[in-house]
């Protein structure tokens, strides 16, 4: 299909991890200001683009925006070719083994990828001289077992997980790269965000995912882990905005990205269910496999530095956020069942 765009900025843009919940709406964001974004793929043996298919261009086609090109966290040589040939004038660092509970069972994986992937670019853009902005997407998972509630860019980081840790790794090599060498390189701190784009076994989109299911009579039971935990849940879709505004700044900074509120997945669950008219308890059963070795209890940011300096604040609430999690797995299992969709896997 024929794409139209409005008039190119001359920017280009390279973003890693552009086939997550977080790259599909950054480089919808990028385009819509008339950037030409290169997206970085890794190699899988089934599709792993649904997410941009809707945006994806024939690279045929007169006025190509985006691209997409291949590489992995793993190999720097291909993150070096790729910084060498595209020259990029932004670069969003957002691929990542991002699940928490998983770095527990490939610990070494998620430090080369989540942790050392980041030093590959970083050392990519030195080595090749490249005057260019950089974001990486840091996590509140690095506050872990949090020292000081909410917590600010200037909170200490003490990380519970092997993703936690390789995160608090990127972090710093970043600011490293900074001090050392002058990059423009920026911390994004974002607090959980969610979206009908959200992975199929983070938290929120599990539920949200099985209620869709049980109530057109997939799924009987929902299995899940710790219910106490809080966590300071966003939409996604407002924060790739903060993290262009960061790479917009006179200066490179960190910044926390939250709403400032904290609700339990068990909040989360009786909300979904109760906006689909359900009793969770009916249907939600716990499964110690769920639980992690050592659990992040509660996060909740701080994000007035980000309201200060970049002019940033989230708009939709927590209730707000489930609903529309919740009406849009509602209508993809609807459109499935009539033959017009898929239902996420
Ligand atoms: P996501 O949906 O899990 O997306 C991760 C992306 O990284 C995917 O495009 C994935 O590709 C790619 N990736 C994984 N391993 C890779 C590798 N070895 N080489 C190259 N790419 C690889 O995550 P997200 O929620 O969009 O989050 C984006 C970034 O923000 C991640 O770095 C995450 O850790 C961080 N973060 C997320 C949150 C949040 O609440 N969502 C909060 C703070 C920080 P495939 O599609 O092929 O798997
Ligand atoms: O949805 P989650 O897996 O997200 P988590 O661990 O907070 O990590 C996410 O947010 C981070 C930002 O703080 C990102 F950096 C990271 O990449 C990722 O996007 O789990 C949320 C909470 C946890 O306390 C977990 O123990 O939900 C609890 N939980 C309970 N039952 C469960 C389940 N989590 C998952 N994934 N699956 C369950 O069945």
């Amino acid at each position: 299909m024929k794409t139209s765009y409005p008039p190119k900025n001359d920017k280009r843009a390279l973003v890693t991890g552009i086939s997550g919940q977080d790259g599909s709406y950054l480089a919808e964001l990028l385009l819509a200001k008339g950037y030409e974004v290169y997206g970085m793929v890794r190699r899988s043996s089934s599709f792993n683009t649904s997410r941009i298919d809707h945006i994806y261009q024939d690279p045929h086609e007169a006025d190509v925006r985006l691209r997409l090109v291949y590489g992995d966290q793993a190999d720097g040589s291909s993150l070096d070719q790729l910084v060498k040939t595209i020259r990029p004038d932004e670069i969003y660092n957002l691929g990542a083994q991002s699940h928490v509970r998983v770095s527990f069972d490939i610990p070494e994986y998620t430090s080369e990828v989540t942790g050392l992937g980041c030093l590959r670019l970083l050392e990519a853009i030195r080595e090749r001289e490249l005057n260019c902005r950089f974001y990486q997407a840091s996590s509140s998972e690095m506050y872990g077992k949090c020292v000081e509630t909410p917590q600010t860019e200037r909170t200490p980081f003490y990380p519970r997980s092997p993703y936690g840790c390789a995160k608090v790794y990127a972090y710093w090599i970043t600011v490293n790269y900074r001090e050392s060498y002058g990059l423009f390189a920026c911390n994004g701190i974002l607090f959980n965000h969610e979206s009908p784009r959200r992975g199929e076994t983070f938290v929120t989109r599990k539920i949200t995912r099985a209620i869709a299911h049980i109530v057109n009579g997939l799924q009987d039971k929902l299995y899940l882990g710790n219910l106490e935990a809080k966590r300071d849940w966003g939409y996604a879709r407002e924060y790739v905005e903060a993290m262009w505004l960061m790479l917009q700044q006179a200066k490179p900074d960190d910044y926390v990205v939250a709403t400032g509120e904290t609700h339990s997945v068990r909040e989360f669950l009786e909300a979904a269910f109760a906006h689909a008219g359900l009793d969770w308890r009916k249907y939600v059963e716990i499964d110690p496999n769920y639980y992690r070795p050592t659990e992040v209890d509660l996060l909740v940011g701080d994000a007035s530095k980000a309201k200060k300096q970049l002019g940033w604040e989230p708009k939709t609430k927590f209730n707000d956020l489930v609903k529309l999690m919740v009406d849009a797995d509602m209508q993809m299992v609807k459109d499935h069942l009539a033959g017009k969709g898929r239902v996420a896997s």
